[in-house]
């Protein structure tokens, strides 16, 4: 059974998932009417990645007998100057993600519940690789400027680089 005070954070965790969700859904319907094909195609990815996360929370407390809530979201509908302020906006959700994961793996071994210890390290794993590669794509975008063509190039190879990312199966 999962203590009240990990249920709690639990929770607050998947609706954050599924706030994820929906916020990369804004920004690669935004990038897609900018006309950048690759940078789109990876939010839209990631969009189903962030659900993914949100239904592994939603079927690990089940199966540790809590009681899951889903809370109403909020559209995100955001509008961006640019790309460097879109994928700044990316790179700050992401390390508040990680910090909250932080959080909940503290929780977790104060509250000795090993079993969600065990079950957080793949949060873990994951938010590194999510901080890095909105890193890396915001110090691209960075060293490019307001260079159009660089941008169309960059777009290229976001592309590519998704395509063998998603056929390695390495997630
Ligand atoms: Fe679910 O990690 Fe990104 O937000």
């Amino acid at each position: 059974m999962l203590s009240e005070k990990i249920q709690t954070e639990l929770v607050k965790q998947l609706n954050r998932e599924s706030e994820s969700s929906q916020l990369y859904l804004s920004m690669a319907s935004w990038v897609e009417k900018k006309g950048y094909e690759g940078i789109c195609e990876f939010l839209y990815d990631h969009s189903n990645e962030e659900r993914i996360h949100m239904l592994k929370l939603i079927r690990y407390i089940n199966k540790r007998g809590g009681n899951v809530i889903l809370n109403k979201i909020s559209i995100h509908n955001i509008t961006y100057i640019s790309l460097k302020e879109l994928f700044k906006n990316l790179f700050e959700h992401e390390k508040e993600i990680s910090k909250e994961i932080n959080f909940l793996v503290e929780i977790s071994l104060q509250e000795k519940d090993y079993f969600t210890y065990n079950f957080l390290q793949w949060y873990i794993k994951e938010q590194i690789e999510e901080e890095a590669l909105s890193k890396m794509i915001l110090d691209k975008i960075d060293l490019i400027g307001e260079d159009k063509g660089g941008l169309y190039l960059f777009d290229k190879d976001i592309k590519t680089f998704h395509k063998k990312n998603k056929n390695c199966n390495c997630g």
